[in-house]
């Protein structure tokens, strides 16, 4: 039996949190097309025949701005101390950079054993690949490197085996039941916010989070859920709400429908939006709102 902690890094919007819900086969991390999705380190269980792979999602890198991002930057610095493997996801969609070469290698040769997956080949030209492997080289990189596509599942399970035959001997680390260290009630937040990542633009969404009031079930079997939703400015606040609440109305019937999904039941969905000026560099307001 193999079993092991693998650190999924890369910087912000490569496609890691994608990558781990099909590594796991459950949809463990929200996704969206804006960088910055991801604010807390989330496990993902992937238990395979003799093996079991706990994948640790972690948020993008990029340069901080506010105390939030400072603490999101802090949590891949603890995450990657602290795991068997690290496995840096790359956007071969987005080119190669000088930055990426640094970025990359400094995870990929930190001591820790590490390999590169090279994400998104699916919307990009092949022969690309090829040159972008050779640039790593050149910089010195010298880990393993898979071409994948998550949105496809190219070469995902070539990656899998990979990463089970790079795992130490040892027991299961997690019951078999388990798939994701998270609540319930953290991922109905999270869904809540994955729908407002996808339907609102530019700086809205990145102000924003998630606050459950209320979150029970009663003896119909419908979860009764209350949730505020909580943004930096009163111009935002109006955006968030639109003209007359049809916006509001729009994204959480998007919200409602993927917590029904996810819970099995039917929900009763209430949702208030409130503003909390600069929460982002509040200490109390992340650790309250965020990292809980
Ligand atoms: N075409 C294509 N798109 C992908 C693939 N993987 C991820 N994406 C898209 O890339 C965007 C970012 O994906 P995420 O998984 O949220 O990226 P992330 O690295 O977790 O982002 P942060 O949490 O913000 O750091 C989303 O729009 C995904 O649908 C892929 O293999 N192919
Ligand atoms: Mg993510």
């Amino acid at each position: 039996m193999r079993s092991g902690y693998i650190a999924v890094v890369g910087r912000a919007n490569a496609g890691k949190s994608t990558l781990v819900n099909v590594l796991v086969g459950e949809k463990v991390s929200i996704v969206s097309p804006r960088p910055q999705t991801t604010r807390n380190s989330i496990i993902g269980v992937m238990n395979g025949e003799d093996c079991q792979l706990v994948f640790v999602d972690t948020p993008g890198i990029f340069k901080s701005a506010t105390k939030l991002t400072d603490i999101m930057m802090q949590t891949v610095a603890d995450v990657v101390k602290d795991v068997d493997f690290i496995l840096y996801v790359h956007d071969g969609h987005g080119g190669f950079s000088e930055a990426d070469a640094e970025l990359m290698k400094k995870y990929t040769s930190c001591g820790v054993p590490a390999a590169v997956a090279y994400t998104k080949t699916d919307i990009m030209p092949k022969e690309n690949i090829l040159s972008d492997v050779k640039k790593m080289y050149e910089n010195g990189i010298r880990c393993d490197i898979f071409p994948v596509s998550a949105r496809r599942g190219t070469n995902i399970s070539k990656l899998k085996k990979f990463l089970a035959e790079s795992m130490p001997e040892g027991d299961k680390l997690m019951p078999d039941d388990i798939v994701s260290d998270k609540s319930e009630k953290f991922m109905i937040a999270e869904i809540m916010r994955e729908k407002i990542l996808l339907e609102f633009d530019d700086e809205v969404p990145h102000g924003v989070a998630v606050a459950v009031n209320r979150f029970e079930k009663n003896e119909k079997g419908v979860y009764d859920i209350n949730l505020d939703i909580v943004c930096e400015k009163p111009n935002h606040k109006a955006i968030l709400i639109g003209k007359g609440g049809g916006a509001l109305k729009r994204v959480s019937t998007r919200a409602r429908e993927s917590m029904e999904k996810f819970l099995g039941a039917k929900v009763f969905l209430t949702v208030f939006v409130r503003v909390e000026e600069d929460w982002r560099n509040k200490n109390s307001l992340i650790r309250s709102l965020v990292i809980i």
